[in-house]
């Protein structure tokens, strides 16, 4: 390994030992950890055309990986290796791995999900493709001005991106607006524009090293230079715009996941993914195989939303107009062959194009669009008038996908009920089947092994390393929850957590935090659906109750809140801007020191969570009931043995059947009470008046006793919560404050809270991707694992 990073220092990077920065060493030590990847990845490749596999493709806006070179250490089970090699050169490898900049190629859960599963297909030799979006700046990076979000692009690709492999090779054309002509009975789409879509390729290394995938990110590059004409008359900036309008469609990822804005470039970016991906697809099909009958057999594409969801008219267009195909033999195949995955149930995040527009970008599309509407209206005469993919002169997306997919899935139990209930009613009713659930999971190699080496090394020297690519055997540890040695070590584990925490804050933020308070964490995108007003509401009712008895012994606790908010969605801003106005007031209180702090490192990230969660005591999954379509960041907690205050809602469900009642702090109102508590007008000033710390905490709001410089800052938000409250924040306070004041007691007696938070670990097998992604291979894919 010492002689890899050398060579590479030397002879990629072209640097003495002398000069060499950290980030020289981290390029030289990714690119030796890449070499070792290559083999494995070429063996994989070559196994699957010998034998002809099946290989599944997923398409996704969004790839949220993070970082990689340590990943890449511990699956290929070079961690320490890795280590020891930096040290003897001297080189801090710690320092290294946190100089690699996160690959934020994502919004949040959606995102991240998609990582967590090209590992997991990775680690089961499930053959597969991630196609996506090579951003040149990720998610914008958060900073906060006078407790106010502000938004700085991110710039991750200024520096090499040593993981890749450029592929300028691989390149197709993707055409834009124009018109479609008729040619002898045939429509021929005669376009206005066209980028050029270029290959970068990732390999994704499983557990062990076992088995390697490709992502695949598209990048957008002009289909001439440039305007040599113009050029030579001395109009340079003309001459190069049209490299400039190309290569704004892999400029920017999108970064809100809130509401759908239906904007021409965010089509263009779709439509750029999903036809360079479907051309790749074919391309390498028809290298080996010759009837595009047969493609179901051989090919399974998984649409991650409806992002990607014009897969369907573009595979239906590249097999009639390119192939020769009639419709109705096309569309069997292209139903067998497509899958979608629904990830919200939340009616302003839905994907509906104006035909309008869908007309004018991809006017070939939008004919094979009305004909597949028209089809499925002649073929179910059954179907409501008032349902379609066009309507009121919008293309929604969702039916689109649904119609087009051989199975439509939700992402928890309760989310995919919802999805038949609510959301596809009419749909599931003429396709009874298609609808199923594959419940999300999290890759136990990224969110236990690497995140938390302290409880992962804990767990080895208890029942081995099994666990690691079969998380089921976690329920081993279930009788060394009761055993006092063992429950010590694990307590340890997660103090030491703490403190690596605490003294990450103090030195990144100057704050100081007592590792012996209870860590209480929400960590993930400020909506208000996830109600982090409900949290600071509860925090700042606790604030006063402690000023209010000062001889009552109370548990100290830490808040500690990360996120970022779309940077449109000003009522998210404003909850962002309470929560610091109130972490200011509360830790500069001298009645409340050692009790009570509020922290809100900015810029969350996948980095920040691999650091925050297993220090976590608690885990805060407090959406309004019917509204998280399933969480992930919950799972993370649970695994690294953190007990969770949460509503019946999403994947919380699951974990409370898995963990039992008596390790979860469960509160709110179920999803159908939350529909019946809304047919009251006046349920939020029902609920206020019922609850006297409500009120105090309205009040003390009101008051700007947390904004003194601008005693009305908050007046809109409090009118909101007596007013508009439909997520319900002043409903579920008494019940929130109850089942926090139970938390309370339970960390007091410290011997039991171990050991619910040791069983939450135990018990968490069923939350590994490697589960879902097997329920995808039987239930979506029919393919099976090489390994
Ligand atoms: C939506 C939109 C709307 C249009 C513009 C851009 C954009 C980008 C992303 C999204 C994604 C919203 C859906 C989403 O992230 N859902 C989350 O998916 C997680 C994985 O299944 C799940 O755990 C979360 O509960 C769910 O909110």
């Amino acid at each position: 390994m010492k002689a890899a990073v050398l060579r590479h220092l030397t002879y990629s990077i072209g640097k003495d030992t002398i000069s060499a920065s950290i980030y020289d060493w981290r390029v030289a030590l990714s690119l030796s950890l890449r070499d070792l990847i290559v083999e494995p990845w070429f063996a994989s490749t070559r196994r699957t055309y010998a034998e002809d596999r099946k290989r599944v493709y997923y398409l996704s806006m969004e790839f949220l990986i993070g970082r990689l070179l340590e990943d890449a250490a511990v699956n290929l089970g070079l961690h320490e290796v890795a280590e020891g090699a930096m040290a003897d050169l001297g080189v801090d490898f710690r320092a290294v791995i946190e100089d690699e900049p996160d690959a934020a190629l994502g919004n949040g859960g959606l995102g991240r999900l998609a990582a967590c599963f090209m590992e997991s297909m990775a680690t089961l030799g499930c053959p597969a493709f991630g196609y996506g979006i090579r951003y040149e700046h990720g998610l914008f990076r958060q900073m906060f001005e006078g407790g106010q979000q502000v938004e700085t692009p991110e710039d991750w690709l200024t520096q090499r991106h040593p993981w890749e492999f450029e592929r300028p090779e691989s390149a197709y054309t993707i055409s834009f607006k124009g018109h479609v002509e008729t040619l002898e009975g045939r429509a021929v789409w005669v376009p206005g524009e066209s980028v050029t879509a270029s290959a970068f390729d990732t390999p994704v290394i499983g557990w062990k090293g076992e088995w390697a995938n490709t992502l695949r990110l598209w990048g957008a590059k002009p289909t001439t230079l440039f305007d040599l004409e113009r050029f030579n008359r001395g109009d340079y900036a003309a001459a190069a715009e049209p490299e400039t309008l190309a290569r704004t469609i892999s400029r920017v990822l999108y970064p809100d996941d809130t509401t759908f804005q239906g904007k021409e470039l965010r089509l263009k970016q779709e439509y750029f993914l999903t036809s360079a991906a479907l051309q790749d697809i074919l391309r390498r099909y028809l290298k080996t195989h010759d009837s595009l009958h047969d493609l179901a057999d051989h090919v399974a594409i998984q649409m991650n939303d409806t992002h990607p969801a014009i897969a369907g008219p573009e595979l239906m267009r590249l097999l009639i107009d390119d192939h020769g195909l009639t419709f109705d033999d096309a569309l069997p195949i292209v139903q067998n062959v497509l899958g979608y995955t629904n990830h919200t149930l939340l009616p302003e995040a839905l994907e509906r194009w104006s035909t309008y527009l869908m007309g004018t970008i991809l006017p070939r599309h939008m004919q094979i669009i009305e004909q597949i509407d028209a089809w499925h209206a002649k073929t179910y005469p059954k179907r409501p008038h008032y349902i379609g993919i066009v309507k009121h002169n919008e293309v929604r997306m969702g039916d689109l996908a649904f119609i087009m997919s051989h199975r439509v899935n939700g992402v928890s139990a309760l989310h995919s009920d919802l999805v038949r209930k609510t959301l596809f009613p009419e749909l599931d009713a003429l396709h009874p089947g298609r609808i199923i659930n594959q419940t999300n999971g999290v890759t136990p190699r990224r969110w236990l092994r690497l995140s938390n080496r302290p409880l992962s090394a804990l767990i080895d020297s208890t029942i081995g390393d099994g666990w690691v690519s079969d998380l089921d055997q976690l329920k081993q540890l279930e009788p060394f929850a009761q055993d006092a040695g063992f429950c010590a070590a694990f307590d340890a584990a997660k103090r030491r957590n703490k403190v690596d925490m605490s003294n990450w804050l103090g030195a990144s933020m100057g704050i100081t935090l007592d590792p012996d308070a209870l860590f209480d964490v929400q960590i993930k995108r400020i909506h208000e659906y996830k109600r982090q007003l409900l949290n600071i509401l509860q925090t700042i009712d606790q604030w006063h109750t402690i000023r209010e008895n000062p001889n009552v012994a109370f548990v100290p606790r830490v808040k500690v809140f990360g996120g970022k908010s779309a940077p449109g969605y000003i009522v998210a801003k404003e909850i962002i801007h309470l929560i610091n106005d109130v972490a200011t007031v509360v830790n500069n209180d001298p009645a409340t020191r050692g009790l009570l702090k509020v922290v809100y490192p900015a810029n969350y990230n996948v980095s920040m969570a691999q650091r925050l969660i297993p220090a976590t005591d608690l885990s805060e999954q407090i959406s309004t009931a019917g509204k998280e379509a399933s969480g992930t960041g919950n799972m993370k907690f649970m695994l690294n043995g953190a007990p969770t205050i949460g509503t019946l809602d999403g994947a919380n469900v699951e974990i409370l059947h898995e963990v039992g009642a008596a390790n979860f702090f469960l509160f709110g109102m179920t999803a159908d009470e939350v529909v019946q508590r809304r047919t009251d007008p006046d349920h939020s000033r029902h609920a206020i008046e019922a609850s006297p710390a409500l009120q105090r905490v309205l009040q003390m709001i009101a008051e700007g006793q947390f904004s003194p410089d601008q005693p009305d800052r908050y007046n809109g938000l409090l009118d909101r919560i007596w007013n508009h409250d439909y997520f319900l924040v002043a409903a579920d306070f008494e019940a929130y404050r109850l089942a926090q004041h139970d938390v309370d007691l339970a960390y007091a007696d410290r011997a039991k809270w171990v050991t619910m938070a040791a069983l939450n670990t135990a018990r968490a097998g069923y939350f590994s991707s490697d589960r879902t992604i097997r329920g995808y291979m039987n239930d979506i894919w029919s393919t099976k694992a090489a390994l």
